[in-house]
């Protein structure tokens, strides 16, 4: 009798270790269940690291929109050639095309920048000016039309 009252107590409380454990493993996936949030706590870390890169990509956007502005403003080249004690200076000046040359009467007497079939001044007292611009390249050689023994040439590239 003792032995089977043994038994039973001792089966007994095997199923209630068991039923405890039973109990422990469902009180268990109850607590998994709260862990399922942490996936959610993965996704937002993950959601951070991907907001991360479209700021990167902006800015490189923002970049490439700055550069395409530039413009070639320096279209209009002067130079400058000076007429005294009866010569051109200089008497050969290379230009880029669409340079705009100007002629400037430092002597006392009259002189005429001429260049027949393509520019003539009108006759330039001292301190007056004569320009003109240079779109076609070429060598254009020009004179005083007062005094032919002044030569001048603008070479243009
Ligand atoms: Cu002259």
């Amino acid at each position: 009798m003792n032995n089977k009252i043994f038994l039973a107590v001792s089966l007994s409380a095997a199923f209630l270790l068991i039923g405890v454990g039973c109990q422990n493993q469902t009180v268990a996936p109850q607590a998994p269940t709260p862990s399922a949030n942490q996936p959610g706590v993965v996704g937002p870390g993950i959601s951070g690291s991907s907001s991360a890169v479209p700021p990167t990509t902006q800015v490189n956007t923002t970049v490439p929109v700055v550069p395409p502005p530039p413009v070639k403003p320096p279209a209009s080249v002067k130079a400058n050639v000076t007429i005294q004690n009866f010569s051109f200076q200089p008497a050969d000046l290379q230009v880029t095309s669409g340079s705009t040359v100007i002629w400037t009467n430092l002597d006392s007497v009259q002189h005429i920048v001429s260049l027949p079939g393509t520019f003539e001044s009108s006759p330039l007292n001292s301190g007056d000016t004569f320009q003109y611009t240079f779109s076609i390249p070429g060598a254009y050689g020009y004179h005083c039309a007062i005094h032919p023994s002044m030569v001048g040439q603008i070479t243009v590239k």
